[in-house]
């Protein structure tokens, strides 16, 4: 695998993340320089922390110019991460060259030890975008609760039925994709900020037949924190599938020109 010619924009949204931000940061910088990566720029996208999760970052950015700090407050009520991926991967795309992207929870949740494979994936394999899956047969889900389960599971089945069968997990944003697929999001400009935003940009990229892949990755909840999502965001999880399924079928997420899309989704290591 040439790792050289990863380039990756790493996107971490935070809201309160302070006791965790640099810890996550600590890991990427080590990951991507145990690979001999130098090209990437992390930009952190802050909904409004009341913690020290700034000051860590202000800190962090300080050693390392390769991390940017982009303020962004919320505007509504819960969880408005959508809002935050999106400001992140606008900024990238404005301010960088970088061809590989992808977006990573602040809580420790996601593996930084299994960036440089995702990232290979769209460069070395070509693919558009691969999805770091927690729902493959070599996937593991540690530590979280039988009801954060059940509505991934039937938030998942419900994306299944109505979209696209192949794809397993519709709900993790740790997913890389090429700057054609960022590009690809940027231009249908997602409606939703809560953290249905990650179907609807899914939905894009299967709308306009971009090579996906699924491979399998290891989700660790973390126990010690409260989650931003609340109960609204479950109903507007529902509302807004219904709603990106009716859009996908109408064909509202084709772009005008989608002729160097190819193929349909893969899963690596299903043996389900
Ligand atoms: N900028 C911004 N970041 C947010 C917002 N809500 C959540 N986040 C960040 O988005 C990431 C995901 O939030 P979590 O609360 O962990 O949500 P989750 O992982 O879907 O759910 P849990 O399983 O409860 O952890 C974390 O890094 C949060 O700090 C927001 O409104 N604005
Ligand atoms: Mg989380």
């Amino acid at each position: 695998m040439n790792k050289k010619i990863i380039d990756i924009g790493i996107v971490i949204p935070t809201l309160n993340e302070g006791k965790y931000i640099g810890k996550l940061l600590d890991k990427i910088e080590l990951e991507l320089k145990q690979a001999e990566i130098d090209h990437y720029t992390v930009c952190v996208v802050d909904g409004g922390s009341q913690d020290e999760t700034l000051d860590v970052i202000r800190r962090f950015s300080l050693k390392n110019n390769k991390i940017h700090l982009l303020e962004h407050k919320k505007r509504c009520k819960g969880c408005q991460r959508g809002a935050a991926s999106l400001a992140g991967l606008e900024w990238l795309i404005q301010n960088t060259s970088h061809q590989i992207f992808t977006d990573i929870d602040a809580d420790g949740a996601q593996q930084p030890d299994e960036m440089v494979y995702g990232a290979s994936q769209i460069s070395v394999f070509d693919f558009d975008v691969a999805i770091a899956s927690k729902y493959l047969f070599n996937s593991q889900v540690i530590n979280r609760t039988p009801f954060r389960r059940f509505a991934s599971f039937f938030y998942n089945l419900l994306a299944r039925l109505l979209i696209e069968s192949k794809i397993r997990d519709y709900s993790n944003n740790y997913r890389f994709y090429s700057r054609r697929a960022a590009e690809c999001v940027l231009q249908l400009k997602p409606q939703y900020t809560s953290p249905v935003y990650l179907l609807e940009i899914l939905v894009m990229w299967i709308a306009n037949s971009y090579r996906i892949i699924e491979f399998p990755s290891r989700y660790v909840e973390n126990t010690q924190k409260q989650s931003k999502v609340i109960p609204l965001d479950f109903v507007k999880g529902l509302l807004g599938t219904l709603d990106i399924a009716i859009k996908f079928h109408l064909g509202r997420y084709k772009l005008n020109d989608s002729s160097n899309a190819t193929s349909q989704p893969i899963s690596k290591g299903d043996e389900s």
